[in-house]
């Protein structure tokens, strides 16, 4: 670790003297706007987005899987993927799991993997529980299944293991030094007139009643909507609206998830943001792209507008800084080297950030308030069209991070020394 970070120093030496130029053309231009170019550098740097454990491996279509090699064998070594991204982002201080897909156990295996965690100045963010696989661990050792529906299902008993699994996600995560629990549920149906909508509907939010009274007074839990995928026909908790019902439903600490491949097509996400965050309850982020569906595609890589307007409803909302919230990546690598993608999809972030706050909001809202259409398109697109990376580069030299973390990332050749530690035929666990 500490030989990776002067390596990317030295990288940073290469690139410095070209980035102090250019960063002082950027400042330059942003101030011609009457933005603050040293505020938006600030609140760059601020910004920090969990890693799933999951995508530290590559992920797979239901037609296959193309593993890449040197890929982390159990948590432990996911845990330091994610160290190494963060030590060339600057922006990736936590990592969240997924139990039981990565599951260290109560007790010393907790222990032990958040003293792993420490060393490399990683946290826990939110945790996410799993009952849309059997698993022997969450499925009362294959006594139930949750082929038809977990907390939405008939069956009383298969309910009840879900809620415990839920329970015990949990306490693993307190254990953690989590703080917060992400359900998402697969649960809904294929066939028109397979269930009732309402009975499946009264039944999750029962359970998640159940699971919220296990929830610590200082965590937060969420839910996530999804609107088909597994389910076909009707899933339950399908849209923002219902996710709404379920999280006001449940309880004062229980706030919805925006994942940014949830949403039907077309659908006006920045609105939907909007809304939630205007009632209190927007509660985390997953972010990826999507051109069709759940795609869990790099972050930015197709609608890098829509981003920028997210975050700047988000920006809104916060009083001109990111809210606090539970940011994650939530992505499927199935071409690009999982750790790349993942420097790309941070990096997309940071610029959509800083492209949102060289919006200047003031000149924004009197547009508004003039009903000027037109001057409220430049005054955004000034913000969007700007040349950010400057202004981002500079937030990860003051985070000890790399100017430019892609190229430093393979100059540094971690995954040839990885393939070489771990093996070039070895798979991640997960997704
Ligand atoms: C779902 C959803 C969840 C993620 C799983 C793996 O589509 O996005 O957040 O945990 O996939
Ligand atoms: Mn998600
Ligand atoms: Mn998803």
């Amino acid at each position: 670790m500490a030989n990776d970070r002067s390596r990317i120093e030295e990288e940073n030496q290469i690139r410095l003297s070209w980035h102090e130029s250019d960063l002082a053309h950027a400042l330059d231009v942003v101030g011609r706007s009457g933005v603050d170019g040293e505020a938006v550098i600030t609140e760059v740097a601020r910004f920090s987005a969990a890693a799933p454990s999951w995508a530290v491996g590559t992920g797979g279509t239901r037609f296959g899987r193309f593993p890449g090699g040197g890929e982390p064998r159990d948590t432990y070594e996911k845990i330091d993927d994610v160290a190494m991204l963060n030590s060339l982002t600057g922006a990736n201080r936590t990592v969240s799991l997924h139990v039981p897909w990565d599951d260290p156990g109560l007790g010393a295996g907790a222990a032990g993997l958040r003293r792993h965690a420490a060393e490399l100045g990683i946290g826990f963010d939110a945790m996410n529980s799993n009952t849309f696989q059997d698993n022997p661990s969450t499925t009362n050792e294959g006594r139930v299944s949750y082929k038809f529906g977990s907390l939405a299902n008939v069956d009383e008993a298969v309910r009840r293991a879900a809620i415990e699994h839920n329970h015990y996600v949990i306490d693993l995560g307190i254990e953690l030094g989590s703080h917060a629990v992400t359900v998402w549920l697969a649960d809904g149906f294929n066939h028109p007139g397979q269930a009732s909508f309402r009975g499946q509907f009264e039944r999750v939010l029962a359970g998640l009643g159940e699971i919220y009274a296990h929830v610590p007074d200082d965590w937060e839990m969420y839910t996530e909507h999804k609107p088909y995928e597994p389910a076909f026909y009707s899933s339950v908790n399908n849209d923002w609206g219902t996710s709404l019902l379920l999280a006001q439903g449940t309880g004062d600490r229980v706030k919805c998830l925006v994942d940014l491949g949830h949403h039907l097509p077309n659908t006006n996400i920045e609105q939907v943001v909007s809304r939630l965050a205007m009632v209190g309850r927007l509660g985390g982020f997953h972010f990826n792209d999507s051109k069709y569906g759940d795609d869990d595609l790099t972050v930015g890589s197709i609608t890098p507008f829509q981003l920028f307007l997210i975050i700047g409803e988000l920006l809104d909302a916060g009083g001109g800084r990111m809210p606090d919230a539970a940011y994650m990546i939530d992505e499927s690598h199935n071409l690009k080297d999982p750790l790349e993608d993942l420097i790309q999809a941070t990096d997309a972030l940071q610029v959509a950030l800083a492209q949102a706050l060289c919006v200047n909001r003031a000149d924004l809202a009197d547009a508004q308030q003039a009903n000027d259409a037109a001057r409220a398109a430049e005054v955004l697109h000034r913000g969007f069209r700007t040349d950010v990376r400057p202004l981002v580069a500079e937030a990860r030299r003051r985070n000890g991070a790399a100017l430019d973390p892609l190229a430093t990332f393979r100059a540094i050749g971690y995954r040839p020394g990885v393939t070489a530690a771990r093996g070039a035929d070895s798979v991640a666990t997960g997704l």
